[in-house]
């Protein structure tokens, strides 16, 4: 067995990761918008207290260039639904389990972020000749694989460099709350959740790639330690259900009445626009497909679905596969690595429809 798995039960270190973030509820699946405190979180360090009137941002390219939050306010503004989900959604369901924070499926969200574009202010700052990345820095510092650091990511330089990259200092039409990044984060829709930076202090055009440890050790897809393993990037499709019925409190465990149940989900694809979902109550056996809602022009957020299903009594697992344009699509089982990532495998719900 790898290190840092276990087949065993959740410890004590992983509950307390998975108290601190919280994931989304599936029954807020509902929402196209998910409402703030309902939107997953994921935080490695602590929370930072940034106090918004002395914050400022340093931005260095050619040259360096500084920026208040209500200097930011006043540049070209562009808002922005966007589904985000951490690259370690759907971790617990690996065997062996890769230790780090335990999710299920529901290290997901969808918000509607506004901040003034990215691309602008990296040409005023201007960039340097054989530039390749931009590296983001947030204000939270902890240790991580036995380093001092701050969070840090690099983006490569074509992507920070896409129209839609945002400098969010809002969220669904309010400051951003202090757990998702006050007073500023970085938003690159499509990229698994650790891409975009909060608590942002510092941006600066590299010429070199940033071998630092959140790019350089964590957030690569990787079969063992001594692998150089492949970077994470974009989300892979994912689709999932809003669970039918109601609870059975500890298993959580559904229930419906037969007849007709309405099947209602969501589905999303960093890499290209969700072009079919299809749904199963056989646990994957038989697939029909649903029906897609209107995608509302909204490239980045996630796309509704609904299937329509004539519920006899009896035992079933109810599942939803999606695919993207690019020919990505979920599989029926999990594929392990390391770290635990992207395991975007069809999500499977006990459903008992009762007489
Ligand atoms: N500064 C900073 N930015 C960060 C993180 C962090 O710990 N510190 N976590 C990252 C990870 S792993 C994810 S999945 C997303 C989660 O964003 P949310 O908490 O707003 O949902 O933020 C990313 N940005
Ligand atoms: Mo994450």
């Amino acid at each position: 067995m790898a290190e840092g798995t276990s087949l065993e039960g959740i410890s004590l270190q992983e509950l307390q990761l998975a108290a601190r973030n919280h994931g989304m509820p599936l029954e807020a699946l509902r929402w196209p918008v998910t409402p703030v405190g309902l939107h997953y979180l994921l935080i490695h360090y602590d929370v930072p207290d940034v106090d918004g009137a002395v914050w400022g941002l340093r931005v260095r390219g050619e040259r360096e260039l500084s920026f208040g939050l209500e200097e930011l306010k006043r540049r070209p503004r562009a808002d922005l639904a966007v589904t985000m989900e951490c690259a370690g959604n759907g971790r617990a369901r690996l065997e062996p389990r890769p230790v780090s924070q335990p999710w299920l499926s529901e290290a997901i969200g969808t918000a509607r972020w506004a901040g003034t574009p990215l691309r602008p202010l990296l040409e005023e700052a201007g960039l340097p000749e054989g530039a390749v990345e931009v590296l983001f820095t947030g204000l939270d510092r902890g240790i991580e694989g036995g380093e001092e650091q701050a969070y840090q990511r690099s983006v490569p330089l074509e992507e920070a460099l896409r129209d839609e990259v945002l400098l969010a200092f809002e969220m669904n039409g309010s400051p951003l709350p202090p757990q998702h990044g006050y007073p500023l984060r970085l938003v690159v829709p499509g990229w698994y959740g650790m891409t975009n930076v909060k608590w942002l202090a510092e941006i600066e055009v590299l010429t070199e790639p940033f071998t630092g440890y959140q790019n350089a050790q964590g957030y690569r897809l990787r079969q063992e330690e001594d692998d150089e393993g492949e970077p994470l990037a974009r989300m892979l499709p994912r689709s999932l259900i809003v669970p039918p019925g109601i609870p059975e409190f500890l298993s959580r465990d559904r229930t419906v009445p037969a007849g007709e149940v309405l099947l209602q989900g969501r589905a999303w694809s960093g890499h290209a626009a969700v072009e079919s979902v299809d749904v199963s109550v056989d646990g994957g056996e038989t697939w029909a497909p649903a029906e897609l809602e209107p995608d509302g022009g909204e490239r980045w957020a996630w796309r509704g679905f609904r299937f329509r299903w004539d519920a006899e009594p009896g035992e079933y697992t109810v599942c939803s596969r999606a695919r993207d344009e690019a020919g990505n699509e979920q599989p029926l089982e999990p594929l392990w690595n390391l770290g635990g990532y992207s395991n975007n495998s069809v999500q499977r719900i006990p459903v008992t429809v009762t007489g």
